[in-house]
């Protein structure tokens, strides 16, 4: 729109004098034709800045922002009052022994003793033990000889235990009563060493002893005299079996095996003495 009216404009301003001149050359009275408005000049330039405003109201409260980060931990606070006593716990474990101790200190001395004896009755005394010892040692020495003298003959030693015998066949009641007045007893054989003592004395008559074990309580539960419950055995295979139910002494068989035998029959008397 703008350049429809200035190209107008230049229209206006080229043929205006034409037509001027036409009317120049008529005999006519001058009058004065009024232009035509020019064309808008160029926008100007931009002024200078203005001056600085006044201050604004002031503004609403914007929207909150995000949490900021954690921050240092602070110092510790002060130790607060003291509590209310706590309920009674329940017994511990028992503690430890503690370490023994050092020595305590040296106790007041002691009152004073009895007068003691004088250097003459301490020599009579010292004669005295040491002819007691002189005859303990040829008491010993004694028992030795007569010992080595009964095993050499009919009997067995093992151990404390010397086992003897005279050759006699007796019944179990009889063994054992004969045993009993020489101040001993049925052998009770209470390992394979005191078993063998005893074998060895059956070997010298090629006779088989009766040992004092029975089962007379209870049937096939033997013990000794004394009742106790045997613990060493040397049984026979397939043996105790209480033959014809009436088995209940026990011989010791020449190789040294164990077989349940009637108390009737005479074996041979070996007896213990411990
Ligand atoms: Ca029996
Ligand atoms: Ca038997």
């Amino acid at each position: 729109m703008r350049y429809c009216l200035q190209i107008i404009a230049v229209i206006i301003a080229v043929f205006l004098p034409l037509f001027s001149k036409a009317d120049s050359e008529t005999p006519a009275s001058c009058s004065v034709v009024q232009g035509l408005p020019g064309l808008n000049g160029r926008d100007g330039r931009d002024g200078a800045n203005g001056p600085k405003g006044d201050a604004g109201s002031q503004g609403l409260p914007g929207d909150p922002g995000t949490p900021g980060l954690r921050g240092n931990t602070g110092p510790p606070g002060k130790v607060g009052p003291k509590g209310n006593q706590g309920d009674k716990g329940e017994k511990g474990f028992p503690a430890m022994p503690g370490l023994k101790g050092n020595a305590g200190p040296q106790g007041v001395p002691g009152p004073k003793g009895e007068k003691g004896y004088s250097d003459s009755i301490i020599e009579t005394l010292r004669a005295k033990v040491n002819s007691m010892e002189a005859e303990l040692r040829n008491l010993k020495l004694n028992v030795a000889i007569q010992k080595k003298a009964l095993v050499f003959s009919k009997g067995a030693s093992v151990g404390e235990k010397l086992y003897a015998t005279r050759g006699e066949e007796a019944t179990y009641e009889d063994a054992m009563s004969t045993c009993s007045k020489a101040g001993g007893q049925l052998p009770t054989p209470r390992n394979d060493a005191e078993n063998k003592a005893v074998l060895s004395l059956s070997l010298l008559y090629n006779k088989a002893p009766v040992i004092g074990i029975h089962d007379k309580q209870k049937e096939g539960t033997f013990t000794y005299s004394n009742n106790d419950k045997i613990g060493f055995s040397n049984w026979k295979p397939g043996e105790p079996n209480d033959h014809n139910g009436v088995e209940d002494c026990v011989e010791m068989r020449i190789d040294g095996t164990w077989n349940d035998m009637s108390c009737e029959l005479k074996r041979l008397t070996v007896c213990e003495f411990a």
